[in-house]
């Protein structure tokens, strides 16, 4: 198995970030040597200390899957589209963020009123909106590849707003309280992208994809994955997932939720293998 996990709402709970219920199931998993790979609208910034905190050392995948973070350990070769960045090798999907800010301050004339975005906002802003710490929501604003926006005003000007980014070329995901504005990658491309890899590389392993995520930016890992589940949350109704076959929803939200899937698809069968 390879294990694509979000993280807010998903592995990590929506309000405060915790990840208690699902720590003994991520135990399990890494004694498996499964890999859990964060998948996820966070920064590399955020990432390395959120790795730290649940303990995995395996790729990660940020941003909305603009970029895969790769250790040396996780594959036999470096693949040929990365470039080296210390013991890791990075694959990058998207345009770099000015790129969406230029085209953000094209339509502050228009909706400048409705909206604010991560540049725009203050440390203290950041903090204020998604409860992380001063020193967290630094992190969460070192962005490279796309920006968050807080839609401020109604929901018909709201998709006036989408299709006006779209319009100039920008790409529009839905997280759990901020649009992310970006170009045309997506977790489901990245996910694609570490699978056929991962694949190449040990064709004698039979590997499975599994995605977790509760979140209009999960869908299209949600739809690519061999197996999705969808993890409720208490904050927003499911994405919509297009697809039948091999698509889960959880019973309980979040990290609780996550832990229940987890343990049903793949500790449970490995278990009853090796009677
Ligand atoms: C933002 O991402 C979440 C993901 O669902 C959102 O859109 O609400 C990002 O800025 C991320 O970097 C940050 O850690 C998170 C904090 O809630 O918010
Ligand atoms: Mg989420
Ligand atoms: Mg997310």
């Amino acid at each position: 198995w390879l294990i694509f996990t979000d993280l807010d709402g998903t592995l990590l709970d929506h309000d405060t970030y915790s990840v208690a219920p699902a720590k003994d199931t991520l135990h399990q998993l890494a004694t498996k040597h499964i890999p859990v790979i964060p998948t996820t609208s966070k920064t590399f910034a955020e990432m390395k200390a959120i790795n730290k905190n649940l303990n995995l050392n395996g790729p990660c995948i940020v941003e909305n899957g603009a970029a895969i973070h790769i250790p040396h350990t996780f594959l036999k070769q470096k693949p040929t589209d990365t470039r080296w960045q210390g013991n890791m090798w990075v694959k990058t999907f998207s345009n770099q963020k000015r790129v969406w800010l230029e085209i953000l301050n094209q339509l502050k004339p228009e909706f400048g009123d409705k909206f604010t975005h991560f540049d725009a906002m203050s440390v203290g802003d950041v903090s204020n909106i998604t409860g992380l710490s001063t020193h967290d929501a630094t992190l969460a604003k070192t962005r490279q590849f796309g920006e968050p926006v807080l839609w401020q005003g109604d929901e018909k000007d709201k998709l006036r707003f989408i299709d006006a980014l779209k319009s100039k070329g920008a790409s529009v995901l839905h997280g759990g309280r901020f649009l992310h504005v970006s170009g045309h990658g997506d977790k489901g491309q990245a996910l694609k992208w570490l699978c056929d890899e991962y694949r190449r590389q040990f064709p004698e392993q039979d590997t499975h994809s599994l995605a977790l995520g509760d979140g209009g930016n999960d869908i299209a890992m949600l739809e690519t994955a061999d197996v999705a589940v969808i993890v409720r949350s208490p904050a927003h109704s499911p994405p919509t997932v297009n697809r039948t076959h091999q698509l889960h929803v959880t019973r309980s939200t979040g990290p609780v939720g996550w832990a229940e899937s987890v343990n049903e698809l793949v500790l449970t069968p490995l278990k009853e293998a090796t009677w």
